[in-house]
């Protein structure tokens, strides 16, 4: 599997500043702005809320895995070793639940989704991503807002691991959509092509969840 892993520079690399140049994926400019920093019908919270299913399965970072699949050039499971020598970033973003909490400035470490859709290749088909928790949980997304420049899969908040409750080892990131888009417990990566429910979504949630 390590095979499978590009070296932090070279391809890597070039592409993602090929990617970054032409601004691929990304439609719409960069959200942000004080004036609308709190979206219409949110309060501020200081603490963090835990909402999930449940369970918090307890995965530990030996057995953790994460496979990315699905309509993709190059499918690769990568355990931990693999995903930590990604090239990590540190990016500061706010969240927004849709039970009406926002929480700003949330400091977290961890793999840019750039830098796995460069590992993986996408293929032209694939328009939307599903993701899955290990948990069962299951959410989709719009392939441009998986590639959000500010996306990421988080392994440390405020400099530290991140917690069980949270998603740790791993969960995802997408600070311009609703929360409940944000996997924790990360387990796989699907890319598809025709938009699918996942699980909130099923249940009445919006397929695209702009706050
Ligand atoms: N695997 C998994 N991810 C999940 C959920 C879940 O139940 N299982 N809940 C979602 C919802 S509705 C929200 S608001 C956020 C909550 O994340 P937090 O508990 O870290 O605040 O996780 C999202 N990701
Ligand atoms: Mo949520």
């Amino acid at each position: 599997m390590d095979e499978d892993v590009p070296p932090p520079d070279s391809k890597l690399t070039r592409s993602k500043q090929r990617w970054a140049s032409e601004r691929k994926f990304v439609t719409g400019a960069p959200t942000s702005g004080a004036h609308d920093r709190l979206p219409p019908g949110q309060h501020l919270v200081r603490d963090w809320p835990v909402l999930d299913l449940g369970a918090q399965p307890d995965v530990q970072r030996e057995r953790w895995r994460l496979d990315i699949r699905g309509m993709v050039t190059r499918p690769v499971t990568l355990d931990w070793n693999a995903f930590i020598a990604l090239p990590q970033v540190d990016l500061r973003s706010d969240i927004h639940c849709v039970t009406t909490w926002s929480r700003y400035d949330n400091d977290w470490r961890g793999v840019a989704t750039h830098t796995l859709l460069d590992l993986v290749e996408p293929r032209d088909e694939a328009g939307f991503v599903m993701l899955h928790g290990y948990d069962g949980y299951t959410t989709n997304v719009p392939l441009a807002d998986f590639a959000s420049p500010d996306a990421l899969i988080a392994h440390e908040w405020s400099g530290r691991p991140l917690t069980r409750e949270h998603g740790g080892p791993a969960r995802l990131v997408i600070p311009h959509r609703y929360f409940w888009k944000s996997a924790k417990w990360i387990s796989a990566i699907e890319f598809i092509g025709a938009d699918r429910a996942g699980f909130w979504e099923v249940n009445g949630y919006h397929m695209r969840g702009d706050p």
